[in-house]
């Protein structure tokens, strides 16, 4: 069981974090809790409270600061930092943060300003824009680099309005709540007039649109039924198509760890868990779970199989469906092929899904006979038709009937960021605010889907659908990425290099020589978390910390945080006060504090003044109220949906939906339905690329990040991104253990490293997504990719008209073994003269 001190701990998202906690005024009777700061009159009510705060004091060499993976104290000598030590109280520390000073001394930090060499000479009318990627690069000043950007970002202004202008930088960047790189940069575009911005994200494109159709909510992004909860009351964990043994190790922001600790105590109590995945992955190994393999990009029809077992033999609870859902009976009728004349039971199921019937039945007998909790990850959304396998397993658990019960229905969010984690009561930290557009023509821009940008960039007035209404891709003129890779996460990389020499200009900040940077016509090196002060949560949906996150080293070479980058900007702009309100770094942190302050003691929690929390090197922990320990999602709901309406149109769950209905896609149906994907095993590609790819999470990174560490000496295999092939596929083709192998599709072909294993089906090859993206000969669209970046092979479409999200986790492929010359990996690489 998760106890009091374990279960600490909270989504990225903004709107989530408020979603939920809007959610949870039902916690506003708690008994008033003491203050909690550190060394202070109050000290011994502080060490009763938070004895792991002693601890830290105790334990404590170093200076706190954090990242994604993990809050720890850098180990600092003279300007050097040296080495880390984990926060004494995280339950699952991360070894990635030994990372941290690999981070700040990485040999490729772009080191100064630096500017295309044919773009600053050629301009923007003979800039040479085919010359991305390969030109030469010349060193400038900050105070000319300060004067090229406003240049261009008045002149376009002025020129093609604010809808000529794409700001949206899609990213993950660094935690802290001030220096935010994205929202820093969208706080200038709206400043000098508007930008174009972008819709949704990358993790759940797909699930985040169609999900408030169905439930009213975009449920990746909400607070989970509490872990403890889950421990005790949960007879069957079922993981669909998840592996948080690995995701949780990263957060949004500053991690707590608690969703690791929680699958930790369900595999003590011998819950039993199954994992449903193509791949055998490393939470179904070290958790001990059953591991059930589907071809891939087939859930769907798994899931629809399962209703029809659960129909047939009368397992399902009609009562639930008939007061919580609408239009069940349409689906019931689909499932047993009243219209189409197909039944979809489990041997059809089984058929599509390359598995055994007996598999699908026995899975929906013991799903209904047990108290369940499916678990559903987002790679199975980030795929062609991928709204629907969400929506079907809403619909799964609804026919089950044990949504808003203890330790049953469904959670879309337990393997990110430690959803589950129970939420403490305390104040929450506001970042700095990107403001609004403030001409007419800003506020007019309607964003587009986020992963549509090639599309966008090459073919300006082109109009496409999005959930009910018309998209149409404005003229992108200048591209500006702050805080994210785009060569990275975009798929199709080839598309995308051809489509990037649009733009007049490309405006990059970046810590790196990452591929986005080297394909840009002006870099501006950003410091990394460790070179600035800031602040953050800990724990995305438990909200349990408040962390200082203190500058451990000077910046780097001429490295500026991209406060002080934007700011620079700004004042060549004549803007410099309005952006930044007179405030420097610890005004503005000082000012975040104290919003939270104000707030907490609203909530009758009290802090210390912003100054004793500074100077403590400390941080404080929230405590978490009893009740939210055992909070059960939708239970309001369920004990009274009148009372309590989702916010769907009818206000139940909507498994039939007229609004869906009503936009008439013949890619999204108004019930969730099985459509054959884009490309699979069955597909006519499958003749010439007959392995599917599987493209999860690295395990040692955090998507592109990291990927420049000595870490790689765990994952990289001939110094390349590893793949993992069966051995029946791998002895077809004469491949073994730790061959250089070349995987292609008519899209792209990159070059990996080959791990033989068991732990992937037959037919089904796994590359992680994230590594760098290297062409053997970049004046070559489509060249071999000499560090394996997956998304080379990936296809660029989106997952309907619905929602447009990105389809990064399907693509058929062959391999064959390397045998071309030898070719040195430059991914993590200074450009020539840079
Ligand atoms: P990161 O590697 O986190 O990837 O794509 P995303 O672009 O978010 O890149 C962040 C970049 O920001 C890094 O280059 C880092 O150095 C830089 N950075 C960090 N801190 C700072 C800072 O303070 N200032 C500045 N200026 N820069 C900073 C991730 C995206 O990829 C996501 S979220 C998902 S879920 C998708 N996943 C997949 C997938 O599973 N499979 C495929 N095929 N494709 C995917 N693409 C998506």
């Amino acid at each position: 069981m998760v106890t009091a001190e374990q279960s600490e701990g909270q989504p990225g998202m903004q709107l989530t974090r408020r979603r939920f906690l809007a959610g949870a005024s039902a916690l506003a009777a708690i008994p008033l809790l003491g203050g909690l700061w550190p060394r202070s009159a109050l000290a011994q009510a502080i060490s009763q409270a938070l004895p792991q705060f002693t601890a830290l004091r105790q334990a404590q060499k170093g200076i706190l600061t954090g990242a994604h993976w993990g809050a720890f104290e850098a180990i600092v000598n003279g300007d050097k930092m040296v080495g880390v030590q984990p926060i004494a109280d995280d339950p699952a520390p991360n070894e990635l943060i030994e990372m941290a000073p690999h981070q700040v001394h990485a040999p490729n930090r772009i080191k100064y300003p630096m500017v295309r060499k044919s773009w600053l000479e050629g301009g923007v009318a003979n800039g040479r824009p085919e010359l991305r990627g390969r030109d030469e690069w010349v060193r400038i000043s900050w105070d000319k680099a300060f004067s090229l950007v406003a240049e261009q970002i008045s002149r376009l202004q002025k020129e093609h309005g604010p809808q000529s202008i794409y700001a949206g930088s899609y990213g993950w960047k660094s935690v802290g709540m001030f220096h935010n790189a994205r929202t820093l940069l969208q706080r200038l575009m709206n400043l000098t007039g508007g930008f174009v911005n972008y819709s949704g994200d990358y993790s759940t494109g797909a699930a985040q649109v169609i999900m408030p159709h169905v439930v009213g909510s975009v449920e990746v992004y909400e607070q989970q039924t509490a872990w403890p909860n889950v421990i005790d009351n949960s007879q069957l964990v079922v993981m669909w198509g998840c592996n948080p043994m690995i995701t949780l190790k990263n957060s949004w922001n500053l991690p707590d760890h608690v969703g690791l600790s929680g699958f930790e105590a369900l595999k003590k109590k011998g819950t039993r868990m199954i994992s449903i995945d193509p791949v055998h992955t490393d939470s179904a190994r070290t958790l001990g779970a059953e591991w059930i393999h589907l071809r891939p990009y087939t859930d769907s029809a798994m899931i629809i199989g399962i209703a029809h077992t659960l129909l047939v033999e009368k397992l399902h609870n009609p009562d639930f469906l008939k007061t919580y859902t609408v239009g069940f009976e349409k689906f019931e009728q689909y499932v047993m092929g009243k219209e189409d004349g197909v039944v979809k039971d489990a041997a059809w199921a089984a058929d599509i899904c390359g598995m055994d019937a007996q598999t699908i039945k026995t899975l929906a007998r013991d799903m209904a006979k047990n108290r369940t909790m499916i678990m559903g990850g987002w790679g199975i959304q980030r795929q062609h038709h991928g709204e629907q396998p969400h929506w079907l397993l809403v619909t799964l658990a609804a026919m089950l009937g044990q949504i808003g019960l203890p330790g049953g229905g469904f959670g879309f969010s337990y393997h990110y960021s430690s959803g589950g984690s129970p939420t403490a009561r305390g104040g929450i930290l506001g970042g700095i605010s990107a403001g609004s557009p403030t001409t007419e023509a800003g506020r007019k821009i309607a964003p587009f889907p986020v992963a549509r940008i090639t599309d966008c960039l090459a073919n300006p007035g082109k109009t496409i659908d999005f959930n009910g209404s018309k998209v149409t891709y404005p003229d992108i003129k200048m591209v500006y990425v702050a805080g994210g890779n785009t060569f990275h996460q975009q798929q199709d990389t080839n598309s995308l290099v051809k489509a990037w020499q649009k733009p007049e200009v490309i405006v990059v900040n970046e810590p790196y020589w990452t591929a986005t940077a080297k394909y840009a016509d002006i870099v501006l090196p950003a410091t990394t978390t460790y070179e600035r002060n800031d602040l953050d949560m800990g724990g995305d949906y438990s909200q349990l910390y408040v962390f200082p996150m203190h500058q451990c080293v000077p910046p780097q070479h001429e490295a500026k945080s991209d406060f002080d980058i934007f700011a620079g900007i700004a004042a060549k702009l004549g803007l410099h006060d309005a952006f930044t309100e007179g405030k420097d770094e610890m005004l503005w942190l000082k000012s975040m504090y104290d919003d939270m302050k104000t707030q907490a003691r609203n909530g009758r929690v009290a802090l210390p003044p912003f100054d004793m929390f500074w100077s403590s090197n400390n941080y404080i922990r929230f405590p978490i109220p009893e009740e939210n320990k055992q909070w059960v999602r939708f239970a309001d709901f369920r004990e009274n949906p009148l009372l309590n309406p989702l916010g769907t149109p009818s206000g139940k769950i909507e498994i039939y939906s007229d609004t869906i209905a009503k936009m008439g896609y013949e890619d999204c149906k108004a019930i969730p339905t099985w459509m054959e994907p884009h490309e699979w095993y069955r597909g006519p590609e499958a003749e010439k690329y007959p392995l599917s790819l599987n493209t999860g999470h690295p395990i040692n990174r955090l998507h592109s990040q990291l990927d420049n560490t000595p870490l790689r000496e765990k994952y990289a295999v001939a110094d390349r991104e590893a793949i993992w092939i069966h051995p029946q596929d791998a002895k077809a083709r004469g491949i073994s253990d730790g061959d250089l192998v070349r995987a292609f599709n008519d899209r792209g072909q990159i070059l990996v490293g080959a791990v033989v294993t068991e732990n992937v089906r037959s037919g089904v090859v796994r590359i992680s997504e994230g590594a760098w993206f290297d062409p053997a000969d970049p004046a070559q669209i489509g060249s071999l990719c000499k560090n394996g970046n997956v998304n080379c092979l990936t296809f660029d479409i989106g997952s309907s008209s619905l929602a447009q999200g990105n389809c990064g986790h399907m693509t058929q492929l062959e391999i064959e073994k390397y045998t071309g010359p030898v070719l040195k990996n430059t991914a993590h690489a200074v450009p020539e003269g840079a």
